[in-house]
């Protein structure tokens, strides 16, 4: 196997592309994936802050480190969920990555600052733990880009996560998630921009980029993923690639570009019916933000 680039050995084959590489030119081949993403998206702009959501684990910190490489002002941010050991040794990674690069590292400790964990919250709000992650996550990254005059939220959502939303969607038919599952959600009142540059990267390519980059990542997964419809949908999105490789970025890529314009109606009129939350000005249908209503049962238990 040579690399496609320079002919020298190969240390890493991308069947979809149908192309090996060697590890520089990997190295140029993820940097130009995600150039190639942010460029075609718009995702971001010149000299725009960008804040760097990290869990420790690969994608997050393999974006942190491709966004500093192409020359971004990437700032991370650790959210600290309380999960026992899981969270410890995630925060450890982040912030080991961050002073290795010289880079700032934000953190919100939700234990500390919201009085809840992960466990507390899902149980306070009803909720399964990772729809209370989900809630809490979303809101968090958004108030701290604000707060920190951030313009853009970047994720490490890569191809394979986003397929298998998708595929999650497609099966359920959820329209409104489909009209949102975008590689750029604009800004709005209240909200920053946010950006998921790894969608043309998949999970391999990204757990490849931090060995030969020597990231040292989480490689643990979080243990409430565990028996989450998610993993379920990789696994059998897994199986197809496996027989039929760029089945997934044809999947992906062919809803963002031929179909998810169709659902963006149904998601622009959710927007206008919108108004600031009365606890914490966020912008919510409701008087109080799922957010502050979480917070609020958290604190009562
Ligand atoms: S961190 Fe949170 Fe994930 Fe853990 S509790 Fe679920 S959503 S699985 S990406
Ligand atoms: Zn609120």
């Amino acid at each position: 196997m040579r690399c496609r680039r320079c002919r020298r050995p190969a240390i890493v084959d991308v069947r979809r592309h149908n192309a090996a590489f060697c590890a520089d030119c990997f190295v140029r081949h993820c940097r130009d994936q995600v150039a190639r993403a942010i460029h075609h998206f718009e995702m971001i702009g010149a000299g725009e802050r960008v804040l760097v959501a990290v869990s420790g684990g690969k994608d997050s910190l393999g974006l942190w480190d491709i966004l500093l490489d192409l020359g971004y002002a990437a700032d991370g941010l650790y959210l600290g969920l309380g999960i026992g050991a899981y969270s410890d040794e995630s925060h450890r990674h982040a912030a080991g990555f961050a002073a290795a690069r010289g880079a700032s590292l934000v953190t919100v400790d939700l234990p500390a600052d919201y009085g809840y964990d992960i466990e507390r919250g899902a149980a306070a709000a009803r909720r399964a733990p990772c729809s209370a992650c989900g809630l809490s996550k979303r809101h968090l990254f958004n108030q701290a880009a604000v707060d920190g005059g951030f313009d853009v939220v970047a994720t490490g959502h890569n191809l394979d996560d986003e397929a298998a939303v998708l595929f999650g969607n497609v099966l359920r038919w959820n329209t409104d998630y489909l009209g949102r599952q975008l590689p750029v959600l604009p800004p709005s009142e209240g909200f920053v921009r946010k950006v998921k540059p790894l969608i043309r990267l998949g999970e391999r390519e990204m757990a490849a980029y931090c060995v030969v980059r020597g990231i040292d990542y989480i490689v643990e997964e979080c243990p409430m993923a565990e028996g989450n419809r998610h993993l379920g949908y990789k696994d059998a999105l897994n199986r197809i690639e496996e027989q039929s490789p760029g089945s997934k970025q044809a999947f992906y890529f062919g809803f963002i570009e031929r179909t998810a314009e169709l659902f963006r109606p149904g998601a622009v009129a959710e927007q206008a019916g919108l108004h600031p939350c009365l606890e914490c000005g966020s912008p919510t249908t409701g008087d109080v933000c799922a957010f502050c209503a979480l917070v609020a049962r958290a604190r009562q238990q």
